[in-house]
């Protein structure tokens, strides 16, 4: 089998994606997803200019040597854009084997080790009430694990409470990014205080999990994960930005609330170092901005030798096609331990038909073969691209602050 035409499609169904579909000789075709929120152009002719050609003619089967040939042929390794494209080639090629076998993915990956993923979802509100109201309402809809994120008195918005917007998208449309304004202080001194009203209310059995977003300093960061003890989280996520790996020592010492973190991260290089010293509980480093199957595959097994579970990033920016592939890979690693799944709008689904299965909290794989997601050319490009940024953040005084 070989490789015929790869060519890049970015749309917006509702929000951008950047789609690769990648041909054979044999019409067998697959997809991979290169959407990396606020920066899909630069994927996209990272792609366009310097993957595509070099694809083809090449066996589709052979997803180790591809891989290498881009991570490690290229001599500037790395980084979101670099390891989403790769990722992006690595997911469809692997759609397109496990279709010409028939099979669906994971039966590739080692098979089956479980029926079925425990999946969180987004609650979120602008003050309490309505933060604990948006949670009644996804454990109403049968979700055992969820995130909660509320405006916090005497701030403008914050990550994670949509404001005006229908649903969740941090990107804003136009020409530059929108800013926000942050204060670590009426942060810290209102989370715990939201946490232990929602134990009141829902009780000890459903997971509760929050997201700080980066932005605290690893002391911060382990005052907050104290004060979260009672409350038993599921996980604490992204608490510090990490760029600095070993900042997760401090944190780690001092609590023994559940640490996730890695939506950000494209490489084990991002995190070797916080795996093998244990500094984290789950690693969220999603497929397709991890450079693909091939690499999360090994990456998952190193993290499973030091006790460290997987929780992929799967939030509506990116694709069904890359929430499919997390999907194929949860199904067939021992350490998994929980996907991020928010749902897809109509529009969405419409431009990429998938058929993942709820159940009760969890969700099933596609039976199709491949990924068991579908691109709907003719229905995405219909929606032409909308510039759209991330928003950047400064601190009240208009320091320039994480986002
Ligand atoms: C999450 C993430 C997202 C990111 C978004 C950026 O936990 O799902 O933090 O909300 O902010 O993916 O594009
Ligand atoms: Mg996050």
């Amino acid at each position: 089998m070989k490789i015929v035409e790869a060519k890049t499609y970015l749309n917006c169904p509702g929000r951008n994606f950047l789609t690769l579909e990648i041909k054979t000789d044999e019409g067998v075709v697959g997809i991979g997803d290169g959407t990396l929120n606020g920066r899909e152009l630069a994927v996209k002719s990272y792609l366009d200019e310097y993957c595509v050609p070099s694809l083809i003619g090449r066996d589709p089967f052979d997803t180790e040597d591809i891989w290498n040939y881009f991570y490690r042929g290229a001599y500037w390794r790395r980084g979101p854009v670099t390891m989403t494209a790769i990722g992006a080639i690595d997911v469809a090629l692997w759609d397109i084997k496990a279709k010409a076998l028939g099979v669906p993915l994971y039966k590739l990956l080692g098979g089956s080790s479980r029926e079925k993923m425990l999946v969180y979802c987004h609650a979120s509100g602008r003050d309490m009430d309505a933060a604990l109201e948006a949670v009644a309402k996804k454990r109403e809809m049968g979700y055992r694990a969820i995130r909660i994120q509320s405006g916090v008195p005497g701030m403008e918005g914050i990550y994670g409470v949509p404001g005006q917007k229908k649903g969740y998208e941090p990107a804003n449309r136009g020409a530059t990014p929108h800013e926000e304004s942050w204060d670590t202080s009426k942060y810290l001194n209102y989370v715990p205080t939201l946490f232990a009203k929602a134990r009141d209310v829902f009780g000890q059995d459903l997971h509760l999990l929050h997201d700080s977003h980066h932005r605290l300093t690893p002391n911060e960061a382990a005052r907050l994960g104290q004060e979260l003890e009672p409350y038993h989280l599921f996980w604490l996520e992204d608490v510090v930005p990490a760029e600095l790996q070993e900042s997760l020592r401090l944190v780690r010492q001092k609590t023994t609330t559940p640490l996730a973190i890695g939506e950000i991260f494209n490489s084990v290089y991002d995190c070797q170092a916080m795996i093998v010293e244990q500094l984290i509980d789950y690693l969220r480093m999603t497929v397709s901005h991890g450079g693909g199957i091939t690499p999360m595959m090994k990456i998952a097994a190193f993290a499973a030798i030091y006790h460290v579970k997987i929780g992929m990033h799967g939030p509506s920016d990116v694709s069904p096609v890359a929430l499919g592939a997390c999907l194929q890979v949860s199904r067939a690693i021992n350490n998994f331990g929980i996907l991020e799944f928010m749902g897809y709008t109509e529009e969405m689904s419409e431009a990429f038909p998938h058929d993942f299965r709820f159940e009760e909290g969890y969700l099933k794989t596609p039976d199709k073969p491949g990924l068991g997601v579908e691109f709907n050319r003719e229905y995405a490009e219909k929606h032409p691209c909308q510039k759209a940024f991330l928003p950047v953040n400064r601190l009240e005084d208009g320091t320039m602050f994480h986002w």
